[in-house]
């Protein structure tokens, strides 16, 4: 009897572990799922932009704002880093009237997206009117 006790008692304890086991997969799983799911919805909004978008730097040489690669693409949305380095004080405020734009870039915030529809000379300028440029749109 008593031994009968203790194999129960035994395997109340095994069933016992398995269940924590089985709570301990789950919650991992859990875990572990959302997380993947995560990963593939930004991999995937990464996919869905890189088709669709062009990337391009904005820096200032001879006082005059520039892009790198020098000409953009019309009709395609353009991710714009501005190159603080290059381009500091108030040409931070970065306007481009045709497309409604304007920026005040910063460490951390340094991105400008438009999508330029016209191709030719497209204007940039600080908000003061005192750094300028022309990009090349084709
Ligand atoms: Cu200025």
């Amino acid at each position: 009897m008593s031994e009968d006790n203790q194999t129960k008692e035994y395997l109340k304890g095994i069933a016992i572990l398995i269940i924590i086991a089985i709570i301990g997969f789950s919650a991992k799983g859990v875990i572990l799922g959302n997380a993947s799911s995560r990963g593939i919805q930004a991999t995937g909004d990464v996919v869905a932009d890189e088709g669709n978008v062009q990337y391009a730097t904005l820096k200032i040489e001879n006082y005059q704002y520039v892009t790198e690669p020098k000409t953009l693409k019309a009709g395609v949305p353009v991710v714009m880093t501005v190159d603080l380095d290059s381009v500091y004080g108030c040409a931070r405020d970065v306007v481009i009237r045709e497309y409604g734009v304007r920026k005040y870039v910063k460490e951390g915030d340094n991105i400008i997206r438009f999508t330029p529809t016209e191709s030719g000379s497209l204007p940039v300028a600080c908000s003061m009117n005192m750094v300028r440029g022309n990009l090349d749109v084709e």
